[in-house]
């Protein structure tokens, strides 16, 4: 049968002066409680009428606050005999546009089988009356009157995979509404039938983008078509002008509107790879690359962006004066003071010290520099004096256990190897020195005698870790040490 049965729901409230309602449903609009009155008709035994409901559940879709539902759940006074009921939500829906859905369940508390349903677009009053779309108040729904018109809800729109129950409602003759029993409406797609998939029974789903046209109709009634549309999709990468440095990464997130499924895969035209969850990571190649999402569920939606990898700029990543206290990064975290009053990591003589780092960013070389000071009697490249062993005096600083520099020094009157390597070079004593006989040393209690070099040196080199060796083997008599002061590591790209 597809006569319609309805109940006597009185939607009620104190009329407005003036207006009727609430505006369009902005974000400054004030949330009020909704109210309203169910009559229950009287209850027959008939089974699957209408009068076997004993509650309803009314939902005002997406205007409760966050565009949450506000929903009233209403059991039926106890009995058989009519009642009026009045009902006033819980929380508060924004005043304005809304669409009402009220559905009667077989059972209390909204349980068992919906025996009717009834749905129109309204207008929630700023007082929490509710009125008709044209300002008058909304008036009973009756199952009594007879159906004069069925109408589609205008403005339905679903999302790609999304599936809902389409919303329509009938009036009678004096434009009351009816509330249907379940099963009398017969839902129809005229057109657009590959945008919108719809069963009889009315539960609709988003195929594609576009528009499609359907029907309702009830006791042979039939509506006009009325518009049901399917936003595009829209895939929006959230990063517009995302970089990232050599060998970094960098996380990518895409937003996708129109469409239950969210999902995107991710491409990239070189540069890097680019994990599933848009997890970027860059290669060693600077440049300008694009990266794409594309939405899984229509493929023919994507979003684009120029992702940039940079060299990264060079970083220092230890520096130390000696000043304060030695930490354990070094073999031999020990330091002096000159007599002149300068702090450095020494003194050392006939021995090694080890600089010992880790967790570096990533680079390909670095950059050492630092001042060494020789101190006291250097002998540089000579091997005896009057007899007696005194050199080479050999000085070095490895890096991985491979010589960086290797190099000899003189404060006596003896040729030395730097600026040059040893063996080989063959300099003037002090060579290069950028301080001489100013750390307060004295040779033989009377003679001032050291010099400070500043050493400054770019060593290729990459991975996390690095150990620098400094040392030096000095023969003969035991009088040269050295030490070292502002040393400086720098990682560069
Ligand atoms: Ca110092
Ligand atoms: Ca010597």
């Amino acid at each position: 049968m597809r006569r319609a049965s309805a109940f006597l729901l009185v939607l009620a409230g104190v009329a407005l002066a003036g207006c009727g309602g609430g505006g369009g449903g902005g974000g400054s609009a004030p949330y009020v409680s909704v109210q309203f009155t169910i009559d229950w008709p009287a209850r027959s035994r008939a089974l699957d009428a209408p009068t076997a409901a004993l509650s309803a559940i009314v939902t005002f879709v997406g205007v409760g606050r966050g565009g949450a539902d506000v929903i009233a759940s209403v059991d039926r006074p106890d009995g058989t005999s009519s009642a009026s009921q009045s009902v006033t939500t819980t929380s508060a829906a924004r005043s304005g546009h809304a669409e009402l859905r009220v559905l009667y369940y077989a059972e209390r508390g909204g349980r068992g089988d919906v025996v009717a349903r009834a749905g129109a677009l309204i207008t929630i009053g700023t007082s929490g009356s509710l009125y008709g779309l044209d300002g008058s108040l909304l008036g009973k729904l009756s199952y009594s009157s007879d159906i004069r018109a069925v109408s589609v809800a205008p403005g339905q729109q679903l999302l790609v995979g999304e599936t809902r129950d389409l919303l329509c409602h009938a009036t009678d003759a004096n434009g009351t509404l009816l509330a249907i029993a379940e099963g009398s409406v017969f839902w129809d797609v005229v057109a657009g039938a590959e945008r919108v998939a719809c069963t009889q029974a009315g539960s609709a789903t988003g195929v594609s983008s576009g528009t499609s046209y359907i029907t309702a109709s009830v006791n042979g009634l039939v509506s006009a078509p009325e518009a049901v549309t399917v936003p595009p999709v829209v895939v929006r990468i959230d990063q517009r002008n995302p970089s990232v440095v050599t060998g970094g990464s960098v996380a990518l997130t895409a937003t996708v509107s129109g469409a239950v499924n969210t999902a995107v895969t991710w491409s990239v035209s070189g540069g890097g790879t680019i994990l599933p969850s848009g997890a970027f990571a860059a290669g060693d190649t600077t440049g300008t690359f694009t990266v794409t999402a594309t939405s899984c569920v229509d493929p023919s939606q994507s979003d684009s962006v120029e992702l940039t990898i940079n060299l990264p700029s060079s970083v220092i990543v230890y520096t130390n004066d000696f000043e304060a206290a030695v930490g354990a990064e070094w073999s031999r975290p020990r330091a002096t003071q000159s007599p002149s009053g300068r702090r450095f990591l020494g003194e050392f003589a006939d021995d090694t010290v080890t600089l010992v780092l880790d967790g570096l960013p990533r680079h390909s070389s670095l950059r050492v520099a630092f001042d060494l000071y020789i101190i006291l009697g250097w002998d540089g490249l000579q091997d005896d004096y009057q007899g007696a062993p005194v050199g080479p005096d050999v000085w070095w600083l490895k890096l991985a256990g491979s010589d960086v520099l290797r190099t000899t020094f003189a404060n006596n009157n003896f040729a030395q190897s730097y600026p040059g390597s040893y063996p080989g070079a063959a300099y003037p004593r002090r060579t290069g020195a950028v301080e001489v006989d100013t750390l307060g040393y004295l040779f033989g209690q009377q003679y001032p005698l050291d010099a400070v070099y500043r050493i400054d040196l770019v060593v290729p080199h990459s991975g996390q870790a690095a150990d620098l060796e400094f040392g030096a083997v000095l023969q003969g008599v035991r009088d040269e040490t050295w030490g070292l002061d502002n040393l400086t590591v720098q990682a560069n790209p």
